[in-house]
């Protein structure tokens, strides 16, 4: 595929449609003089205009009444290369909540018995520290990311028990050391157990074979013995879109909540597509979880156009439908989940290509294009944290 021609109409911007861009701005910075206050249009960057032609809010965290994230890694935080001075300028400008994509699971930090290689989330941690973004912790333990050596552990299922114990204190008090200059933890929050459901079952994993029944309310237990401020998540897929999995993760909430295992926060993981779920699948997502009287955190936001590969590039028209789904997601989630629960939205990758989802370039789920150029989801996704109705 001609990677230059992703999307038909608006983008990229190559020179030709930079010049376009130009253009049309000036045409619509004079427009803008020519306007009265209440006949002023919208720029399509940026916000509305303070008066003297500076626009008054311009980056996502700016029309945002929660915090709104995205993902690093410890690489490209250290990196000067063109590419990832692009991304860290965008990362300074549009948010204020940063996860570890990879570096801060199990896999990357287990390393051995009562081993712990905990270098490159604290690489994330010291940068986060020092450009005053929070760190959201993801995630202690994971089906999908477990260190070989475990998985071949030779000990009985009680010394097993106490790896994890141990893993999970230790993780978590260490991360919860850094403070920021208020003096709570740059680690503000973790993913303590992240897809315990398969549908409306319990997944049959490593940790339900070794550790018993009940292990996942002993790992929301030893967190919280480790720290008593930082913020316990469960996050799981298809929370929003698939009432069933829902019920079954309520079910287990509320039963935290009857026999006080502590449990703070509900991660949505957004991983959707241009169609589905549905506005009301939305609405009665957000407003179910939202019930538990807990914090939402929407985590994971992607959204793919192309589920069925019907398009061989991003067309204009899919384009704007995904620009829909993101503004609706962002407004349902602002305008549903009261503020005092709104953890905020995590956005997983800048580029597309930098998607996990991203398959050869056969979708494109992310809010900027391979140049690092919003698209059209990116005004939509402004505009829904903007509290604009879709
Ligand atoms: O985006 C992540 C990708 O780079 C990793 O290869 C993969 C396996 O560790 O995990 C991806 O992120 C997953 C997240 O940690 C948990 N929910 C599903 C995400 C997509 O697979």
């Amino acid at each position: 595929m001609c990677k230059s021609k992703i999307y038909t109409h608006d983008y990229p911007m190559n020179t030709q449609m930079k010049i376009i861009k130009a253009i049309v701005l000036l045409i619509l910075s004079i427009t803008l003089i020519h306007c009265s206050s209440e006949e002023m249009p919208k720029p399509s960057f940026g916000g509305p205009s303070d008066g003297d032609g500076t626009p008054s809010k311009q980056y996502l965290t700016e029309f945002a009444a929660f915090p709104v994230g995205n993902i690093v890694s410890a690489s490209k935080l250290a990196s000067n290369s063109e590419d990832n001075l692009k991304f860290k300028e965008i990362l300074l400008n549009d948010y204020n909540s940063i996860t570890a994509e990879n570096d801060m699971k199990m896999a990357n930090i287990f390393r051995g018995p009562d081993n712990y290689d905990w270098s490159d989330g604290d690489a994330i941690v010291a940068y986060a520290k020092a450009n005053g973004l929070r760190v959201h912790g993801h995630a202690l333990v994971w089906h999908s990311s477990i260190p070989g050596w475990l998985t071949n552990y030779a000990g009985t299922d009680e010394e097993f028990s106490k790896l994890i114990e141990n893993y999970i204190k230790q993780t978590v008090a260490h991360f919860a050391e850094e403070k920021d200059s208020l003096g709570n933890s740059v680690v503000a929050s973790w993913d303590v157990l992240n897809e315990y459901f398969d549908g409306t079952s319990v997944r049959s994993s490593l940790f339900s074979q070794r550790m018993g029944a009940d292990f996942h309310k002993k790992l929301f237990q030893w967190a919280r013995e480790a720290n008593s401020d930082v913020k316990l998540f469960y996050n799981d897929y298809n929370v929003i879109g698939i009432s069933s999995k829902r019920s079954a993760i309520l079910s287990m909430v509320s039963d935290f909540q009857s026999n006080n295992i502590p449990i703070d926060g509900i991660g949505a993981q957004v991983h959707i597509n241009y169609q589905w779920p549905t506005i009301t699948d939305i609405q009665n997502g957000f407003q179910e979880i939202a019930n538990t009287g807990l914090l939402i955190h929407s985590s994971e936001l992607d959204i793919t156009v192309n589920p069925n590969d019907d398009i061989s590039e991003l067309t204009a028209e899919r384009a704007i439908s995904q620009s829909v789904q993101f503004q609706r997601l962002a407004f349902y989630y602002g305008e549903i989940v009261p503020k005092n629960q709104q953890f905020g939205i995590t956005v997983w990758g800048f580029r597309d290509q930098d998607s996990w989802i991203y398959e050869g370039g056969t979708d494109w789920p992310l809010l900027y294009d391979n140049n690092f150029e919003p698209k059209p989801a990116y005004d939509g996704f402004r505009n829904g944290l903007d509290g604009q109705a879709p």
